[in-house]
């Protein structure tokens, strides 16, 4: 924990780029987010360093000239936490703590840590101990694979491998259970989501980089009150909520955790089952801050975690967000042919009413509001309407014709039109036959 019992540590930043070919001003931006991580994690940052290096050194990560610099830095700032923004080894974490005297982590354990601050819900702070578990098991076995090599040996049997022994047995207990326990927290969401099936309800997914603004989105669109903020990962746990608007089909809409690059692997396995539910998505939209200068590059990683996890064929809405901060003409000049766009600002609503069509549109075809008109004989039909949720207002004529006032997709729509004694009418043939 960064934030132990409200004392705040005195957090030393190690910024290295290894094997890079990145420009300066891409490393900056590196360097930006890695701090907002940091800031993100509560920690209160004394000094930094930032450097380049052609390969990582295999004990310490960092070279010998560097560390004697950062073991100054330490000295002087007083830090009493070193984080540095790569996935170190066991050894490697270790060999460095060793060497600067006060704890380090990495970015994983950061990201981690992160997490498990911002963990509500019942499958959230499960799926966070299941990381952080996994994680820690491999520490173990990385950090303790020195004794065993003395396993077998009479009399080698040394105090530690025996505490090795005890606490692998204690992790991988722990995480068989947590394990079943998430099992069973996702069959009960699953059940939830056949419900849903059976309904004729669509869901659409929020997906985006972290800080995009999907949750303000998501607000938005559905009336709810979710914590939206400026700062990393504020979501955490994925919400569902029904659509208010009457202008809208039957949608769900899911918010969820947003994505970083480099997100490390016992995060996503362990995220995993969440980010399973998006693949029962029927629409995804990706939520971009177009007042980020390096939106691009996160669009693509975006897709590329997308990719990872399948979900690359769900038809996708580019949500071009946060437009109140730039001007109109240079949104003007960014906006291009491709019709799955959308450019709004979530924060004012504006263009909120613009991507509400082009949800219709891609999820329905479009939506038919209006009178329909059915035969006595099509009861099974009236049903079936019903059953949908379609109608919201009906009259029976003196010979028993029934109108049905009906909201309908397009596509589900055409299934009834060709259908004999059900026919599309106009608000003045109702008027007429009352
Ligand atoms: N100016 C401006 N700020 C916005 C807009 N939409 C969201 N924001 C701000 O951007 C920050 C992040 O918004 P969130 O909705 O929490 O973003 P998110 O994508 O859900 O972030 P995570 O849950 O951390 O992944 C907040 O401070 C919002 O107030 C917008 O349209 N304009
Ligand atoms: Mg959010």
């Amino acid at each position: 924990m960064i934030v132990e019992q409200n004392l705040i540590s005195k957090t030393l930043i190690i910024f290295l780029e290894v094997e890079s070919l990145k420009t300066g001003q891409e490393l900056e931006k590196d360097f930006e987010e890695f701090n907002e991580l940091v800031i993100s994690a509560g920690a209160e940052i004394v000094d930094k360093s930032i450097s380049k290096q052609l390969k990582p050194s295999i004990s310490h990560f960092i070279n010998k000239g560097k560390l004697e610099e950062i073991k100054n830095k330490v000295k002087s700032s007083k830090a009493d936490l070193a984080i540095v923004n790569h996935q170190l080894s066991a050894s490697q974490a270790r060999n460095l703590e060793l060497y600067l005297k006060i704890r380090v982590i990495d970015k994983t354990e950061l990201i981690l840590d992160i997490f498990a601050s911002r963990a509500t819900t019942h499958i959230g702070k499960l799926q966070v101990e299941l990381a952080q578990l996994n994680h820690l098991s491999t520490r173990l076995i990385r950090g303790w694979t020195h004794l065993e090599r003395q396993k077998g040996g009479i009399g080698l049997r040394g105090p530690g491998e025996t505490q090795l022994e005890t606490d692998r047995r204690l992790i991988a207990h722990r995480i068989k259970r947590l394990k079943n326990r998430l099992d069973k927290a996702h069959k009960q969401k699953q059940l939830n989501s056949y419900s849903r099936k059976k309904s004729r309800n669509k869901l659409v997914a929020l997906v985006g980089y972290t800080n995009a603004g999907k949750t303000t989105l998501f607000n938005c669109l559905t009336n709810s009150k979710q914590q939206a903020e400026d700062k990393l990962f504020a979501t955490l746990d994925s919400v569902t909520r029904k659509n208010m608007n009457p202008e809208l089909g039957p949608i769900l809409f899911s918010d969820t955790v947003g994505f970083i690059s480099q997100l490390p692997t016992q995060l996503i396995e362990s995220f995993k089952a969440t980010l399973d539910e998006l693949k029962s998505a029927d629409l995804l939209l990706h939520v971009v801050d177009i007042s980020d200068i390096d939106r691009k590059q996160k669009a693509i990683e975006v897709n590329k975690i997308l990719e990872d996890l399948n979900l690359e064929n769900i038809p996708q809405i580019l949500v071009n967000n946060k437009c109140d901060l730039k001007n109109e003409l240079s949104i003007s000049t960014l906006k291009s042919e491709n019709l799955k766009e959308a450019w709004i600002s979530a924060e004012n609503n504006n263009g909120i009413d613009e991507l509400r069509d082009l949800i219709n549109t891609m999820l329905f075809n479009g939506i038919y509001k209006g009178w329909v008109s059915l035969e006595s004989s099509l009861g099974k039909i009236r049903s079936k309407l019903f059953r949908m949720g379609c109608i919201n207002e009906e009259r029976v004529s003196s010979s028993g014709q029934i109108f049905a006032h009906i909201d309908i997709g397009m596509d589900e729509l055409d299934n009834f039109i060709g259908i004999n004694g059900f026919a599309l009418c106009e608000d003045k043939d109702i008027l007429l036959e009352n």
